[in-house]
């Protein structure tokens, strides 16, 4: 019983210092991503049927996100550790989910299931040797790091030039076409903050910043996150008031 009092209160300590910026990531990501989930889901009520499966999605990603933020958090919190493993899953299960997202956008205008899984498959190859250059192999953390961005660039061709990219344009839904380039211009820009953490680690190219992987990987999950759903939220909300005016007016 002692002990178990005494564990509890070492629990505890482990609180949130003032001035830890990585710490304070870790809070607000989780709460960040728990409101977002019910946002998307309560919104979900409010598009047309075709776009619940999207909204539906964005849910289940600051879903999942929020749940590894939770553990992730105390894990921090206890040990100073990047919890790694925990990123990992996480990313594991969302990252393909937001490729799902790409697919479920062109995919009334011919969008093919062999591209969402071109895609998925370009985030494993990223993910898995990303993992093993951040835990694994960390003696040849560059190399992994080279290997990892060949997928990045594979996802970031398909929703530029590629397949993604060539359905929505010949969608003539400028509606589509948008919500594509919004996401897209993530892909570009807000995954590009990934490497940079990942360069921030011990004998990795931007390790003499001493800029904090964590403390950037967890403002790039908030700022992807999040923002992937509102662009598909916005296109559908749009999209439906779109539909009803055109109801009224025939
Ligand atoms: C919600 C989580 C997202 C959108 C995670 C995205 C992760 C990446 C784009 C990671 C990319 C990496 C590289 C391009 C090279 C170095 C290793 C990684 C895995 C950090």
């Amino acid at each position: 019983m002692g002990n178990l009092v005494s564990s509890f209160a070492n629990v505890l300590a482990a609180d949130l210092q003032p001035g830890d910026a990585i710490g304070f990531t870790f809070f607000t990501g989780y709460m960040a991503m728990a409101a977002a989930s019910i946002f998307f889901l309560v919104e979900r009520g409010q598009v047309d049927g075709k776009w619940k499966t999207s909204l539906l999605i964005s849910a289940l990603i600051t879903f999942i996100a929020a749940v590894h933020y939770y553990y992730m958090r105390d894990l921090y919190l206890e040990t100073g550790q990047s919890p790694t493993e925990f990123r990992y899953i996480d990313w594991t299960l969302t990252v393909p989910l937001m490729c799902v997202e790409f697919y479920l956008l062109i995919k009334p205008y011919g969008g093919k299931v062999s591209t969402m899984w071109k895609l998925i498959g370009y985030s494993v190859l990223m993910l898995v040797t990303g993992y093993i250059g951040e835990s694994l192999d960390k003696e040849n953390t560059i190399l992994w790091g080279v290997i990892s961005t060949l997928g990045y660039l594979g996802i970031v061709y398909e929703a530029t030039i590629g397949d993604v990219k060539k359905v929505a344009l010949s969608s003539n839904n400028p509606e589509v076409a948008n919500a594509v380039r919004l996401l897209r211009n993530f892909v570009i820009v807000g995954w590009a903050i990934y490497p940079i953490g990942y360069m921030c680690m011990e004998g990795n190219l931007l390790a003499s910043t001493g800029w904090n992987l964590d403390l950037l990987y967890n403002i790039a999950d908030a700022v992807n996150k999040i923002g992937f759903g509102l662009v598909v939220y916005s296109s559908a909300m749009s999209s439906t008031k779109a539909a009803a005016a055109a109801a009224i007016k025939a």
